[in-house]
């Protein structure tokens, strides 16, 4: 018998018309260090909630897909270090060897979709890496826009990639890219950039009603949403820059690649940074949280028929 995605989950999710919010759990297991991760994952849901929206936690336990998961879950995948990384193509070896898995942007959109969830906070997506003529790395979780009907909000392309191929390679693809309320894109850890925005909305009402109109436009589309770190988190754009250049270097030194390319850089920029990147991550998460929560109404109102 054919397997759905759907066979997968824990329970049979169905969230159709529910101002839901979906959250990542590599974020969790490889994008912080314990216990702030823990304490960051929940405090994120609660910011959810803040904003009115009900928020859901995406991650594989024992092989099954489980679609918001319990403190004290999260509180296990924040211990655990046997958790694997799961892109799109590591599902189905983590589920049917019954494994730990943590979803990355690109997995957490295909589950979200399975599910009838079409929007999803997290910090950073991945994109187009510095060295990509070298290396080719290229983040799948850009593809995965191109598939999974969910908009995503960020804090836009992480610092540590190459932020003008990740905003030409999503045009290629024909992803819709917005900011809201800035015209420039945002780098992650900096609110402004001299990058320009493809889009800049600031009206609510105008989303939603884009959103609607790409279902059948861009059927299967996911929307790109970049939401700035909140002023009195931003780094210095020149300090963090410095700071990324070496750790690449580091990284070609200790010739790291593939899924390990993006927590090294994570951690070794936390390091440097005496740690105030990783509190510039947990604010500008908790934001984008607070944010989708409050248009998550209104996203799921799109999607009714
Ligand atoms: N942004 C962060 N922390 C993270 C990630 C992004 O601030 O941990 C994770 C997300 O789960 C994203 C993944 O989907 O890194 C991208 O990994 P890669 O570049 O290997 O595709
Ligand atoms: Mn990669």
């Amino acid at each position: 018998m054919n397997i759905s995605l759907k066979d997968l989950f824990a329970e049979d999710y169905d969230f159709s018309g529910r101002p839901v919010v979906a959250l990542e759990s590599t974020i969790i297991s490889h994008g912080m260090p314990y216990p702030e991760n823990v304490k960051t994952a929940l405090a994120v849901e609660e910011e959810v909630r803040r904003g009115g929206g009900i928020p859901l936690t995406i991650g594989i336990i024992k092989g099954k897909i489980k679609i918001g998961m319990t403190a004290e879950e999260i509180e296990e995948f924040g211990k655990r270090n046997d958790v694997m990384k799961c892109s799109t193509r590591d599902l189905a070896y983590c589920c049917a060897s019954g494994k730990y898995g943590a979803t990355t942007v690109a997995a957490t959109m295909k589950i979200a979709k399975a599910a009838n969830i079409h929007l999803f906070a997290t910090g950073g997506i991945g994109g187009v890496h510095r060295e990509v003529t070298k290396t080719y790395d290229i983040s799948a979780d850009l593809k995965e826009f191109t598939e999974s009907d969910v908009a995503v909000i960020c804090a836009g392309p992480k610092a540590i990639l190459d932020v003008a191929k990740t905003l030409e390679y999503m045009e290629t693809l024909g992803v819709p890219n917005i900011t809201l309320n800035s015209e420039s894109v945002p780098l992650f850890y900096t609110r402004e950039s001299k990058y320009k925005s493809p889009l800049n909305i600031n009206d609510n009402e105008l989303l939603y009603k884009m959103i609607k109109y790409n279902r059948s436009i861009l059927p299967n589309y996911g929307t790109l949403i970049f939401n700035p770190i909140p002023k009195e988190y931003s780094l210095d754009e020149k300090y963090v820059e410095e700071i990324i250049q070496k750790g690449i270097a580091e990284l070609t030194k200790k010739g790291i690649s593939g899924k390990e390319v993006t927590p090294f850089l994570l951690s070794y920029v936390k390091e440097m940074t005496g740690g105030k990147s990783l509190e510039a991550n947990i604010a500008l998460i908790k934001n984008n949280a607070f944010v989708a929560g409050t248009l998550a109404k209104g996203i799921a109102k799109c999607f009714e028929d």
